[in-house]
Parts: structure tokens; C-alpha cells; sequence
């Protein structure tokens, strides 16, 4: 069984008034990520190691092997890109009450978790995620990883949500300017109703 691009959980210009234009919907999601799909199964048809295996079980299995290096970086790209649109909401931005609550808790305040997580998008020099993750010690984190990994790979804990900071996720919306890309999903496209979710799911 192949795997296959999952549709949005919005229509492609359901963000464009908070910061996420249709284009980059349209090119994110039905090239980019498509792209990442195409050669994983790609990759898989070619693989005899590699068929019949879950993403999960993929990502685990390349993760930290040189010559499986592409694989890895497709399977992660496409595993965190399944969660990077889940984790959009044209209705973003809100914090609801038991997730703020656990914030406030590990991090000291949302300014402090905020500010944290600005450092670690901003800081991921060339490409790459930053996330929120519900750490193995029972603490959210703020975390970011290189290119195509993410915290299931590297066994960081349970990912509530992830930011991409490849260019090609903001350059038609904020060019080089990163750093507002980063404040503009913290503050209005977040979906921290999805993160709260995979937080009392954990
Ligand atoms: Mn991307």
C-alpha cells in the first residue's frame, strides 16, 4: 500500500487572512510535500527492508543509517508535514484553558514558552522544524531539529506541534523575514486545540 498525500483539513485559502496565503498552501502542500511521497514510494518499491512497514516503523528503522539517508529524510518529511497542517487552523492562536495550564507549569508563563519557541525556530540554522513536545519526563519542551527529523525519530517525546522553517514554507508570505513567520503562527495560526488534544492523548 502506497503512501498518499493527506488532504488538507481546510480549503487552500482558509489561512490566507492569517498569514498563509493560497499559493503557499497550494505549493507546500500538493508539490513539496506531494514530492516527499513520490520518493518515499519510490524508495519503497525499490526496498525489499522497507515493504510492508508503517511511517513510524520507516523513520525508525533509517533513522541514524548513512547509506538510508534519503529514505529518512523523505519518511520524516512526510511524517512532519501530516502533523504540520493538523497543527494549522484558520481559527488559530487560541490557547485553551488545560494546555495553558500545563504551559504556565513548565515553561513559567505563554510569554516565557512563546519566547522559547522563537529561539529554537529562529536559531535552526538553514532548514528545518521547531516543536513543542511533550517530553518522556512528563514536561513540554520546546525543541528543533535538522532538515527532515522530528522528535519520533530522534525518541524526544510525543510532538504536540511542529513548525517548518524550510524557506519554502514562508518565503511568499514573510521573504527572508523568519522571525515574523514564526510570531505570526504562534500567535494566530497555531492550532493549540490539536496540540491539547495530543496532549491528553499521550
Ligand atoms: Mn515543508
Amino acid at each position: 500500500m502506497a503512501f498518499e498525500l493527506p488532504a488538507l483539513p481546510y480549503p487552500p485559502n482558509a489561512l490566507a487572512a492569517k498569514g498563509m496565503c493560497q499559493q503557499t498552501l497550494e505549493l507546500h502542500h500538493g508539490k513539496h510535500h506531494q514530492a516527499y511521497v513520490t520518493a518515499l514510494n519510490g524508495f519503497v518499491e525499490k526496498n525489499e527492508a522497507l515493504a510492508g512497514k508503517s511511517l513510524d516503523e520507516i523513520i525508525a528503522f533509517t533513522h541514524g543509517k548513512t547509506d538510508m539517508a534519503p529514505v529518512f529524510n523523505n519518511a520524516g518529511q512526510h511524517w512532519n508535514h501530516i502533523l504540520f497542517w493538523q497543527g494549522l487552523s484558520p481559527n488559530g492562536g487560541g490557547i485553551p484553558s488545560s494546555l495553558e495550564s500545563k504551559i504556565a507549569a513548565d515553561f513559567g508563563s505563554v510569554e516565557a514558552f512563546k519566547d522559547a519557541f522563537k529561539t529554537a525556530a529562529t536559531t535552526q540554522f538553514g532548514s528545518g522544524w521547531a516543536w513543542l513536545v511533550l517530553g518522556t519526563d512528563g514536561k513540554l519542551k520546546v525543541t528543533k531539529t535538522p532538515n527532515g527529523s522530528n522528535p519520533l525519530a530522534e525518541n524526544a517525546g510525543t510532538a504536540l506541534l511542529g513548525l517548518d522553517v524550510w524557506e519554502h514554507a514562508y518565503y511568499l508570505d514573510f521573504q527572508n523575514r523568519r522571525p515574523d513567520y514564526v510570531t505570526n503562527f504562534l500567535d494566530k495560526l497555531a492550532n493549540y486545540e490539536f496540540a491539547e488534544a495530543r496532549l491528553k492523548a499521550a
